[in-house]
């Protein structure tokens, strides 16, 4: 860090540090977690890649809906963004039938309180995309949430907005994705309140850390996809036998390398931009 910066809270993978009152610079680690552990063992370029994506998605949806975003930092790896208050709710958009939502529909024929036509299948997409919002949990999983509980906690006119700028942010960057070959299965966004009041998306947007990435190509639905960039890393640590309990276990090098192949890939096939390109000039090749 250049300046003097406070730190603030820190994810998994991520870190977030105070800038000044109106200002925080979220860092892109290059950290791993798969079965929510963080592997001792980091993926080079992980975070740039994630911060780059996200600073692309940003700067082609301001005009959907304003977000956080300030500035790229030339590590490629930090944001510098608006300090904003942040609304209590994870919002979730589902195009596709996986993870909790495959579940819940599984167990009751619903997700999230919207009824689906009986005897869809694992992976299928749905017949439009789904706004699936959960509680954002402190420690533990977050928790579905049907639409009055949803308004509830952020009031009726904030939740009907939160709804409508989260599909089209999911319709925006799923229709761009599959252009380029990849399946945009949902996406998980993070919005909060500025000085004036309005709405203004935060966090990240659309990285395979926040979404579900699935190559186009062998798409079959019936089963669960291999994800794009984590797939390696999943299959390889239950090839151990690992118990999915802290600590996880080492990556050898095959694996770090096949790993970051499909991030730079995933970057490039999405932006059209050379790694290489980002990493020279992170504020400057993006749009
Ligand atoms: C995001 C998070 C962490 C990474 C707070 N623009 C904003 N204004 C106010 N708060 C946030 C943001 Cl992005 C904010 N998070 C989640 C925590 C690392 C992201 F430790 N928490």
């Amino acid at each position: 860090m250049p300046e003097a910066a406070l730190h603030v809270a820190s994810g998994k993978v991520r870190d977030l540090f105070a800038l000044d009152d109106e200002r925080l610079l979220l860092v892109a680690s290059d950290r791993i977690s798969v079965f929510d552990v963080v592997l001792p063992t980091e993926i080079p370029d992980k975070g740039r890649v994630l911060t780059g994506l996200s600073g692309f998605w940003f700067a082609r949806t301001r005009e959907i809906v304003p977000n956080h975003l300030l500035a790229l930092r030339a590590d490629g790896r930090s944001t510098e963004c608006r300090r904003l208050e942040m609304l209590p709710l994870e919002c979730v958009v589902r195009g596709y039938l996986a993870g909790s939502g495959w579940k819940d529909y599984k167990a009751t024929g619903e997700i999230c309180g919207q009824k689906l036509r009986a005897e869809l299948k694992e992976s299928e997409q749905l017949p439009e995309p789904l706004f699936t919002p959960t509680t954002k949990a402190h420690t533990g999983h977050d928790e579905p949430l049907d639409h009055e509980q949803a308004a509830a906690l952020v009031g009726d006119e904030r939740f009907e907005h939160l709804k409508r700028a989260s599909i089209e942010l999911y319709r925006f960057a799923s229709e761009y994705a599959a252009k380029r070959g990849i399946i945009l299965a949902d996406t998980k966004l993070e919005f909060g309140i500025d000085e004036e009041g309005t709405i203004v998306l935060g966090d990240e947007l659309s990285t395979p850390d926040s979404s579900r990435f699935w190559p186009a190509n062998g798409f079959t639905p019936g089963r669960g996809q291999p994800s794009f960039d984590k797939q390696y890393v999943r299959d390889y640590a239950e090839s151990l036998g690992w118990d999915k309990t802290p600590p996880g276990p080492d990556l050898p090098d095959k694996v770090v390398k096949g790993s970051r192949r499909r991030y730079l890939e995933a970057f490039e096939r999405l932006t059209g931009v050379p790694f290489a390109d980002y990493a020279s000039n992170p504020q400057g090749v993006l749009g």
